[in-house]
């Protein structure tokens, strides 16, 4: 028999951690309800971040709960393959109602990797069914997190995430639309910077544009530190798109569910992408699901051939699973009574006043917001990249108050239920802590 191992903090590899640090000075999470954690140490902890970008409707809704235990006494669970449950079917036509144009067909999976793992695959496997194979290109951004995939990682511009591996061949980046110079302390989208769209075009002339399947961005930079579209910017990207016959795949895994103040990015910006990629908020972030919903232009073009064969081999034990459609039916049913969206939409100028009066501040270099999300940018300390922001980081969970920290950047992304005194609690907060950073 194995050794007995104590119940320590050594057996967890913790993902995306500096795992040795937090060991030697733990943030454990107890419960949550509402706009606050609180953790193992008995502090209140105001979530500036909706967890991680996901729990939109507030933590610990009853509403979520109470379907999902429904659920798993009466189907637990139903194969996936060959085979559904009602709920899922639910769940996917309330998602395509919330997306605009004929993005209706939504295929699952499990988180935004997933997600957009299945986008990149119906993207070549599309122009297949089309007899357009020669396109195998895909093309991302600089700076892009389309989550941890062999796929996401190619196409994603992060550095750190993708140095070890080779990745998949054939794949370009646009280059990301930051530029302090241009744009510091912007309120909403940045005037400059449509113009970063026309690389795409570069690209198409390089390799030719009949060989590129798709392009694939997040209309709203998120893991990267904010990084808000510029006026114009989407819009070019998707004209040219059209233009060269090339699918355009938005990553709302962040922006989805009301982060921007609309259902979608998509519906914000007016922009029918071919694919969207979802995670994280349709479900409140309480059970995993992630998936894609594809115009139905695209679905078409997989209903072909002999009626018994399966037209997309791609699929998951735990595509559309039961606990998942429960808990997403149910969140899109709070979102909906509570009028989410549009509460984010209208407390966006109050969040945008609040961010930007920190802009006195001595190492604040830049702030940025949409909807409800805020990234704030620090002078780096010389020699030290990251180490002021993370020191305010760890400043905020001390005194009360979860951000999210990449670099020097912190990024606010609070649950779309957060009330005016929040905000202010937010930043009196963070105004306190960036002085001493
Ligand atoms: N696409 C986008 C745009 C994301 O933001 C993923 C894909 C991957 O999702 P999964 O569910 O596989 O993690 C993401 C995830 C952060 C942070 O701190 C952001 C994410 C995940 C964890 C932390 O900004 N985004």
């Amino acid at each position: 028999m194995a050794e007995t191992r104590p119940n320590d903090l050594d057996s967890y590899w913790m993902p995306f951690t500096a795992n040795r640090q937090f060991k030697a000075k733990p943030r454990l999470m107890a419960s949550a309800e509402g706009m606050y954690y609180r953790s193992t140490d008995g502090r209140k902890i105001l979530d500036g971040t909706a967890g991680l970008w996901c729990v939109n409707a507030g933590h610990g809704r009853r509403e979520i709960a109470d379907a999902v235990q429904r659920q798993v006494l009466t189907l637990d669970y139903a194969p996936a393959f060959q085979m559904g449950h009602p709920a899922i079917f639910e769940a996917a036509s309330r998602i395509a109602s919330l997306l605009p144009g004929d993005l209706t067909h939504v295929f699952f999976g499990n988180s935004g990797s997933e997600a957009v793992e299945t986008a990149l695959k119906i993207a070549l496997a599309y122009h297949r069914a089309r007899g357009d194979g020669a396109r195998t290109r895909l093309v991302g951004r600089e700076r892009g997190y389309h989550g941890v995939g062999f796929g996401g990682i190619s196409v994603g511009g992060i550095a750190g995430n993708r140095k070890l591996y080779a990745g998949i061949p054939g794949v370009d980046h646009l280059p990301h639309t930051f530029n302090l110079a241009r744009q510091a302390f912007s309120r909403g989208q940045p005037d400059w910077g449509a113009e970063l769209a026309d690389d795409l075009e570069r690209i198409a002339a390089l390799h030719d544009p009949s060989t590129i399947a798709a392009v694939i961005v997040e209309p709203m930079a998120g893991s990267t530190g904010v990084l808000v579209p510029p006026k114009g910017y989407l819009e070019r990207l998707k004209a040219i798109c059209d233009k060269h016959g090339f699918l355009l795949i938005f990553d709302e895994v962040i922006t989805g569910f009301g982060r921007l103040g609309a259902s979608f990015a998509a519906e914000l910006f007016g922009i029918v992408p071919d694919m969207v990629c979802f995670a994280k908020g349709v479900t409140n972030g309480c059970v995993p699901m992630g998936g894609v919903a594809a115009r139905k232009h695209i679905y078409d073009a997989f209903m072909q051939g002999p009626e018994s064969a399966i037209e997309f081999a791609h699929g998951y034990t735990y595509s559309g699973h039961p606990l998942a459609a429960a808990a997403a039916l149910a969140t899109l049913d709070i979102y909906a009574k509570e009028d989410l969206f549009n509460r984010a939409k209208a407390l966006a100028p109050y969040w945008e006043d609040a961010v930007h009066a920190l802009k006195d501040l001595p190492n604040v270099i830049d702030l940025r917001n949409i909807g409800l999300v805020a990234g704030i940018e620090l002078a780096p300390i010389p020699g030290k990249p990251g180490a002021r922001a993370f020191d305010a980081y760890v400043k905020c969970f001390e005194r009360g108050l979860l951000v999210r920290q990449t670099g020097d950047i912190l990024a606010l992304s609070p649950p779309l239920i957060v009330e005016k005194s929040q905000i202010d609690d937010m930043f009196g907060l963070l105004r306190e802590v960036l002085k001493t950073c």
